[in-house]
């Protein structure tokens, strides 16, 4: 309150003074500044598929590949001595996606932000991958939420897990922070089951449609509410050095 009443008497007094100052002598300084913002901007690359299609009904061959090589056959679990054929298929796609209706989410840099997948002819015990990466195209470091699975059906296991064939790592995409120009591997892998529980099978000649949603978000406000307010005491990881001199 007293620094208040100081003030405003200062104020008093600087008004006076103004009054009978013209000419005198005088000097002005300048701040000119420009601001720019950065970019949140995500994108899928790196795509491979590890059983697209055609599968057998598809194409033309037999049920043993699509071609000499044998190209198409699906895989069989460990120790399965039946023979692999080529049945069903796992096809994928990046697409760019529609532009988007929430402010936040800008694409200033790539809209290639779909992952279209497809599988075909599953049957139960039908597993396969697709190897794709996240790509941070923007400018800002992007933290995850946690991936929201929707409309995924009863009879269809998909999970996001480490990019290695030789054993399943689920992959926990909120542990991770992705810095600009960086990418994170992941697979996104399906399988078909057979037993639903309480009698209930997988039915045949089922469609789903599903999604994952991965939303990634600015570093610095995962799990943290800004204000937009300035704030103090500044945390100043980096202090002035002590023998710096003043500029
Ligand atoms: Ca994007
Ligand atoms: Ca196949
Ligand atoms: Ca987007």
């Amino acid at each position: 309150m007293k620094k208040i009443k100081v003030l405003a008497l200062t104020l008093v007094f600087a008004f006076a003074a103004l009054g009978g100052a013209y000419a005198l002598w005088f000097d002005e300084l300048y701040v000119n500044a420009t601001a720019k913002t950065g970019i949140v901007d995500l994108e899928w690359t790196g795509l491979k598929a590890v059983d697209p299609e055609p599968n057998y009904t598809g194409y033309d061959g037999d049920v043993y590949g699509t071609d000499q090589n044998r190209d198409g056959l699906d895989t069989m679990d460990p120790g399965n001595k039946n023979d692999n054929k080529n049945i069903g298929s796992l096809s994928a796609e990046i697409k760019k996606s529609p532009k988007s209706e929430n402010a936040g989410d800008q694409d200033k840099v790539s809209r290639f932000d779909k992952l279209q997948m497809s599988l075909k002819n599953g049957y139960p015990g039908y597993q396969e991958y697709v190897d794709v990466k996240i790509k941070n195209v923007g400018t800002v470091p992007v933290k995850f939420e946690e991936p929201l699975f929707e409309g995924v059906p009863a009879w269809l296991l998909v999970d996001i897990c480490e990019q290695t064939n030789a054993d399943y790592i689920p992959f926990d995409l909120t542990a991770v922070q992705v810095e600009p120009g960086e990418e994170v591997p992941i697979k996104i892998v399906c399988r078909v089951i057979e037993d639903l529980g309480d009698g209930a099978i997988c039915p045949q000649n089922a469609t789903a449609s599903f999604s994952i949603s991965l939303k990634g978000v600015q570093w610095n406000e995962y799990d943290f509410d800004l204000v937009d307010e300035i704030q103090f005491p500044r945390k100043d990881n980096f202090p002035y050095p002590p023998d710096e001199p003043e500029v």
